[in-house]
């Protein structure tokens, strides 16, 4: 994910995106899955699915949705001094999580 692109976060809200990638041999629906951050603002997939090997990128600001990029549709989600991003299932098991600190820089790879 890249959580502090140069410049102001607010002003380049697509410049801040998490990548999921989908490590399993068979394509996943994501419908049942969202992006929840350590203050707990949510972000519910739409009903996609994301083939196996593949990665969507989820971008902060406002577009138009395709099957490699979604948007979120706000601005300077992504805290430059440390969150943590979890992939969670409908059911609140999560599926993976990155964290991050102040310490690292612009982005970090989990
Ligand atoms: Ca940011
Ligand atoms: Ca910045």
């Amino acid at each position: 994910m890249v959580f502090d692109p140069s410049g102001s976060d607010a002003k380049n809200p697509n410049g801040e995106y998490v990548q999921v990638k989908n490590r399993s041999a068979a394509a996943v629906g994501l419908k049942d899955y969202k992006l929840v951050d350590a203050g707990g603002t949510s972000y519910s997939f739409p009903d996609v699915s994301l083939g196996a090997g593949n990665t969507v990128t989820v971008r902060m600001g406002k577009g138009t949705n395709s099957a490699s990029t979604l948007f979120r549709g706000r601005s300077n989600i992504l805290n430059n001094d440390g969150d943590a991003i979890l992939l969670q299932r409908g059911n609140g098991t999560v599926s993976d999580a990155c964290a991050y600190t102040k310490t690292v820089k612009v982005s970090k790879t989990c």
